[in-house]
Order: C-alpha cells, then sequence, then structure tokens
C-alpha cells in the first residue's frame, strides 16, 4: 500500500472523546517504550508524525493518525508504566480497554512485544485479555535490529510457547525495526488486506 500522505488528527482522553467513526481504524498497543510510535512514523514514512521518546509512558492519550485520507492509525497510550493507574480490568489503562471493546470502527489491532525479553507476564495478561474478548489482532516484535536474526527467532519461539499455546487462532506474526524499516511492507500488506484496498 502506497502511503500518499499521513497527518495526526486528533488526541481523545477516552472512547467517549474519539472522533466520529467514519472511517476504519487500526491500532497499536504494547508495553511502554515498547515501540509503538516509531512504528506508526515508520509505516506512515515521516520521522515525527508520533512522538517518540526514551522515557517510558510518553503516549499517554490515544492519537489518531489519518492516513490516504480514508483510513486511520491509532496510537493507545502503553500499558505497564508504573505511574499509571491500575484498573480492575487489567494493568492497563481503561481508555484503552474501552476503546478496544467498544470501538465499532477497529478492523484490527498490533500488540507489539520487545523482540530482546523473555515473556513478559504483562504481555501475557493483555493478550488473554484480548482474545479472551475476540478482539482480532496480530504480533509485531520490535527491535530487532538489536540483536541477531538468530535470537529474534528463539524469542518468538520462546513465546509462541508460553504464551501462544491454546489461543485459536494463532495470531500472524511480524519482526519490525525501526531502524532498518524491516517488516514495513509486510505490515502495510496485511493492513491492505483488512481495509480490503489494492497494496
Ligand atoms: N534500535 C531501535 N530502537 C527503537 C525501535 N523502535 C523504537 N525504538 C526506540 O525505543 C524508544 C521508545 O520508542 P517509542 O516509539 O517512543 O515507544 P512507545 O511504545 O511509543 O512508548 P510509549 O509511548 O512511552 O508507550 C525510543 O528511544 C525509540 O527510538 C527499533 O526498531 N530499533
Ligand atoms: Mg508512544
Amino acid at each position: 500500500m502506497k502511503i500518499k500522505s499521513a497527518t495526526f488528527t486528533v488526541s481523545a482522553l477516552n472512547l467517549k472523546s474519539c472522533p466520529a467513526a467514519i472511517m476504519p481504524e487500526v491500532a497499536f498497543i504494547g508495553r511502554s517504550n515498547v515501540g509503538k510510535s516509531s512504528l506508526i512514523n515508520l509505516l506512515a514514512e515521516q520521522r515525527n508524525l508520533a512522538r517518540v521518546s526514551d522515557l517510558p509512558g510518553k503516549t499517554q492519550l490515544i492519537n489518531f493518525f489519518t492516513i490516504n485520507g480514508n483510513w486511520r492509525l491509532v496510537d493507545l497510550p502503553g500499558y505497564g508504566y508504573a505511574h499509571i493507574s491500575q484498573t480492575k480490568r487489567a494493568d492497563f489503562n481503561e481508555a484503552v480497554a474501552d476503546y478496544l471493546e467498544g470501538r465499532e470502527n477497529l478492523r484490527h489491532t498490533f500488540v507489539l512485544i520487545d523482540s530482546r525479553l523473555p515473556p513478559q507476564d504483562i504481555d501475557r495478561e493483555f493478550i488473554s485479555w484480548l482474545a479472551g474478548r475476540g478482539v482480532p489482532f496480530a504480533l509485531v516484535f520490535t527491535k530487532a535490529d538489536k540483536q541477531s536474526a538468530t535470537q529474534t527467532q528463539a524469542s518468538i519461539a520462546r513465546f509462541q510457547q508460553v504464551v501462544l499455546t491454546g489461543l485459536h487462532p494463532a495470531p500472524t506474526i511480524f519482526v519490525c525495526s525501526a531502524k532498518t524499516k524491516a517488516g514495513r511492507k509486510e505490515i502495510l500488506a496485511c493492513i491492505a488486506g483488512i481495509l480490503g484496498r489494492r497494496t
């Protein structure tokens, strides 16, 4: 899919204040600092569309970016950041839960996982919560440039064993790097398929 335009639309504090559901949306979620905003910039081919930071917890609002005037990338606040208050539903932001459960035009969610880490409890809990609600999602293993391809594959294999066994259907898995641009084409092709657009 060609990205002809990518513009920031609005930030929302909660589901109620999200923009009118007039175009399909694809959302990005994962632990704080995993690389959600970086991946959005990579997909949009813009350096500073979504704000990237070394400090975890940078993205605290639901940020909407309109692509080609007819669909949206949605940057969700990260989970697992100690300064964000815990909710009863899980250790992640309530606005995120509302959005994922209640957004009628949400077509697909990409859950980002740091490819360098062993399976984290918070990722397991989040994925189990998501799967339990029937929200369609794929996994993206981020920061692949920081280690060898063999290490990344080993990390994915461990994640499949520990987190994904028993999940049906098994989610599609992508590997990406905001630095080398690996994974960009594959993720965009997946989005094109979901949106029913030409690649
Ligand atoms: N080397 C490398 N660094 C990355 C990659 N993706 C993100 N980073 C770095 O990781 C840090 C966090 O990236 P962000 O994109 O801000 O992460 P985020 O998930 O949006 O973080 P929050 O908004 O705080 O939840 C930044 O310093 C990025 O430059 C990658 O693929 N490779
Ligand atoms: Mg961010």
